[in-house]
């Protein structure tokens, strides 16, 4: 099993796509195992994007994540990380397949509306970034065996 941070970005929320998106990784059959509804401070921001700081974007990608509020997700399956990467699509969302996420309803890299980690042991941290262990639900789900062979 792996562990995948999602984060519903503030035009996401904004857009009112926040339920259409959960419902898409809810049907791949992703598990859900923690979520809630934050604004992300700049220090948290800071600490998510530390792997881009320095580079061209990273101010504008701290300033978009904080400018509203969003919802974060822990995600638990079989290939949790690309299984979710798969649904979300690739970052320029002019080069997402259409099915994805971002191949549907997004055009601007700075507007790609979801984020997923992109390693098993990055989901582990970045997870623990942002919720705390009480948060975190461990349960198994009536049609787990219909969906983890
Ligand atoms: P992803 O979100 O697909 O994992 P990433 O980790 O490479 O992509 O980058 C994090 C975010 O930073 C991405 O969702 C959008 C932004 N970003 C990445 N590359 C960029 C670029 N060349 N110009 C502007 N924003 C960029
Ligand atoms: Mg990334």
């Amino acid at each position: 099993m792996e562990r995948t941070l999602i984060i519903l970005k503030p035009d996401a929320v904004q857009r009112g796509l926040s339920g259409q998106l959960i419902a898409r990784f809810e049907q791949r059959g992703l598990r859900i195992i923690g979520m809630k509804f934050i604004a992300v401070s700049r220090e948290l921001a800071q600490k998510h994007y530390a792997i881009h700081e320095g580079k061209s974007f990273y101010e504008g990608l701290v300033n978009y994540i904080t400018s509203g509020p969003v919802v974060v997700i822990a995600l638990e399956g079989t290939n949790a990380i690309q299984a979710a990467r798969n649904t979300i699509g690739a970052t320029r969302p002019n080069e997402a397949a259409p099915g994805s996420i971002r191949g549907d309803f997004a055009i601007e890299v700075g507007r790609n509306l979801v984020h997923g980690s992109d390693s098993p042991e990055n989901g582990l941290i970045e997870i623990a970034n942002f919720f705390n262990e009480p948060e975190l639900v461990s349960w198994a789900r009536s049609t787990d065996s219909w969906i983890f062979e």
